[in-house]
């Protein structure tokens, strides 16, 4: 962990709310530590880093936020051991009410934790969203270099990695959602253009994290099927950087826990709330106010459990706190007016002179009563109805210094995948609840032991702090990786060397791709046409007598002939397999044999089938089958299984090869490419400047055998063999215009007649 904290200059932590408020000690202001799952977490993350003396942090840890305080008024009440340099965001108040009230936790909460029924859509919230991050953007902009790790934090800024790449391309920047991040049926509910924005936002993080696996896979799906990238068990790549996406189940600071559970202090506050509720079993629970923890059910499942098993009457107590929480807002007002009701009627109703069934308390609670809380309860009710993790849990255990408790835990919480040992409960399903109430209970105190050793071995191993330092070395992780597979972007130096090499140059040969290269791909290939402009820069570019232009494509013969026909270009169809010299006829540099179609064919249809919007393309030598326009989801099934279908075919005919191109796999006569097509032109060695651009995986064969002293060009940012990666076939365009660029400029012969003028002068 330290040498991957010392990877970075600094770590700058983004969060919605700066984990601190000031308070008046007297005549001091102090730092006060707000509460909730995140700054809990981050907090005892940070206090760890800094407490450590071998390798102390070099720097303040810098936490951007939204804070009441100015930067100033936050320095002077921070003492020189705090472990943070806080930087407010300032928004404000409509802004941060549409963005944070509005499209944070109106819209994206309940869709994220499945109450789309709860999800108020406002165009307005949106733009309010998008602001509020440019507002953080400008803040980190103002202190980050490309040496700084930036951690951004949550739902509310889903869209600050992305803005961060954009700025700092380079930067290093994880990203870690305390959500649940829901299937794709829940997140297709977003209309599509805020879907592509909040997942190419969270795309501009180079390690995304998530509390459990099912919403790292969940987010990859959505990845897949809105975007349409290609992703793998756990990575993406997006404009040729790969992105990690794993889950990083949060850890508690167990130790601190675990010793405050056994300090006198807390121990004489067991006492003293021991004292007051006399022999009866404590049942507990605590959460924020909110519709997702469960409360309405949680009550319902008592008030049955209190019916079915009444032997339970007056020994038992249920001690149920509800930290205040988002209560400005009208539907948790709505909520906790339920809530009181609802106790009131159980207490109401099962309540006796001597005793209440329910100790109900809406309020937050100090550090050391809730460890004391959390240390004498014989049971733990944790039913939210979603939860990204569920930090409270957790805590329980870490108190449990005698193993006594047990854990009943909701299968919705992330906590549910690593507690195998609570019992664990449907929260909608009150019978079972009661059920697992009852058996809590009766748990033979063995049986308790072993269970509550288990689930604190596991806490204790996998702590905070463990957290951090997998998150940190997954960092480091990815950004070796993505050294490893580095494109090297063409830029303007070399584009301006290769350009002045053209000019000074006297025997040229250009290699050039036709789809993806000379043009962008299209819907249709019959659609992928050359304009006017290309076709009179192609043009220019082959009429210099000093060049030798090879249009090289997978194109059939009669495609090419149809658009290129009339230029003096030397063209290659169907990848090398026939070959046109200006002026001449196709030669046909392979056997032409047919017969194997027939077998072929049936295959490709019978997957065409399957997959709606896949086409077949037949050429003289090959058959293509297209996948553009399928489904990214149906597609990377069906394609795989095609794949092993051809392979087995060409692996027992030797005369067969299958080629994979982009979104197409093409299934053809072995025995060339378009290496193998270039070789005879290169043979002839004296050219003095060499060029090959294409996009396509066929394209590297051709880079394959292009000369040492070739500039080789790979449309698009994936790694390649080709030297140079040039971001968009746009790009290409503008390139080629660039040798093009004689001042003789325009058609035939006008052009003709100003360029004879033009060279007079
Ligand atoms: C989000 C996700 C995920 C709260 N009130 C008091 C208090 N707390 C502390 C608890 C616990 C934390 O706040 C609550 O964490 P949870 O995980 O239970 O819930 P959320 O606030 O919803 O947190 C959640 C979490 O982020 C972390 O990623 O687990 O799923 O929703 O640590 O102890 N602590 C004290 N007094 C309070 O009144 N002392």
């Amino acid at each position: 962990m330290d040498t991957a904290i010392n990877t970075f200059r600094r770590i700058i932590i983004v969060s919605y709310r700066l984990p601190f408020r000031i308070q008046s000690d007297g005549d001091k202001k102090v730092l006060v530590q707000n509460s909730g799952g995140l700054v809990s977490a981050m907090s005892a993350l940070t206090e760890k880093l800094s407490a450590n003396k071998e390798q102390p942090l070099s720097d303040k840890i810098i936490w951007i936020g939204c804070g009441e305080n100015t930067e100033a008024e936050y320095l002077d009440a921070s003492d020189s051991s705090s472990d943070y340099h806080l930087i407010p965001v300032n928004i404000d108040d409509q802004t941060n009410k549409l963005f944070y009230g509005g499209f944070s936790n109106d819209f994206l909460w309940p869709i994220f934790h499945y109450f789309s029924n709860y999800a108020v859509f406002n165009e307005t919230y949106f733009e309010a969203y998008c602001k509020a991050q440019r507002l953080f953007l400008e803040k980190i902009e103002a202190c980050a270099t490309e040496q700084d790790f930036i951690w951004i934090h949550d739902y509310q800024l889903l869209l600050l990695p992305g803005m961060i790449r954009e700025k700092i391309p380079s930067a290093t920047i994880g990203f870690f959602l305390h959500t649940p991040f829901p299937s794709f049926e829940t997140f297709r509910i977003l209309n599509r253009p805020w879907r592509e924005a909040l997942l190419n936002g969270m795309l501009g993080a180079d390690l995304i994290g998530f509390h459990i696996n099912d919403y790292a896979q969940y987010f990859l799906r959505a990845v897949s099927r809105t975007l349409g990238h290609d992703v793998g068990l756990n990575t993406t790549i997006v404009d040729g950087r790969m992105i990690r996406v794993d889950a990083f189940p949060i850890g508690i600071d167990f130790r601190k826990f675990d010793e405050a559970a056994r300090s006198k202090k807390v121990q004489s506050e067991i006492k003293q709330i021991r004292s007051n509720l006399g022999p009866s079993k404590l049942i507990f629970s605590i959460d924020r106010l909110d519709y997702t923890k469960g409360f309405l059910s949680r009550l319902a499942s008592y008030e049955f459990f209190l019916e079915k098993y009444p032997e339970w009457h007056e020994k038992i107590v249920f001690n149920m706190i509800v930290i205040p929480s988002r209560d400005t807002i009208g539907s948790y007002q709505e909520m906790k007016k339920e809530i009181d009701a609802l106790v009131g009627r159980i207490n109401g109703k099962y309540g006796t002179i001597v005793w209440r069934p329910i100790i109900y308390q809406y309020r937050s609670v100090p550090f050391d009563e809730l460890v004391a809380l959390y240390s004498l309860s014989e049971v733990a009710l944790i039913t939210p109805l979603r939860d990204g993790m569920n930090l409270v849990c957790k805590e329980f255990a870490a108190c449990q210094i005698k193993n006594a408790g047990v854990l009943i835990l909701s299968e919705m919480a992330g906590a549910a995948a690593e507690l195998g040992e609570a019992l664990i409960i449907n929260p909608t399903d009150k019978m079972e609840v009661a059920a697992a109430l009852n058996k809590a209970l009766l748990l033979p105190v063995r049986e308790r032991e072993l269970r509550m050793e288990l689930i604190r071995k596991r806490l204790m191993n996998y702590d905070v702090y463990s957290w951090g330092k997998d998150y940190f070395n997954s960092v480091i992780l990815i950004k070796k990786e993505q050294d490893l597979r580095k494109v090297v972007v063409l830029r303007k130096e070399i584009r301006d060397q290769i350009i002045s090499a053209y000019n000074n140059s006297g025997k040229r040969i250009i290699f050039l791709d036709y789809d993806g290269t000379l043009v962008p791909y299209s819907r249709f290939p019959e659609l992928a046409v050359p304009t006017d402009k290309t076709i009179r820069m192609l043009d220019k570019l082959c009429s210099d007598p000093n060049n030798q232009v090879i249009l090289i494509s997978g194109r059939a013969r009669s495609f090419l002939d149809e658009h290129f026909g009339n230029l003096p270009l030397h063209l290659v169809a169907e990848h090398g397999a026939f070959v046109k010299f200006p002026g001449h006829k196709w030669t046909c540099e392979i056997d032409n044999d047919q017969n194997w179609k027939t077998s072929i064919l049936p295959i490709l249809q019978r997957y065409s089938d399957h997959c709606i919007g896949a086409f077949i393309e037949e050429k003289t030598t090959s058959l293509a089958w297209h996948f553009r326009n399928v489904d990214a989801e149906i597609a990377s099934a069906k394609v795989n299984q095609l794949r092993e279908e051809l392979r087995e075919i060409t692996s027992n005919d030797t005369l067969l090869c299958m080629m994979d191109g982009n979104k197409v796999i093409e299934i053809r006569r072995a025995g060339y490419d378009k290496g193998f097509a270039a070789m005879k032109y290169l043979k002839e060695n004296s050219f003095d400047f060499l060029l090959a651009i294409g996009d396509d995986k066929t394209d590297e064969d051709l880079f394959r055998v292009m000369p040492e002293n070739s500039y080789t060009v790979k449309v698009g940012l994936v790694p390649s063999l080709a030297k140079y990666n040039l971001r968009s076939q746009a790009d290409v365009s503008a390139l080629l215009a660039e040798f093009a660029k004689d001042d003789r400029v325009p058609i035939p012969f006008f052009g003709k007649l100003v360029n004879s003028i033009v060279e007079l002068i």
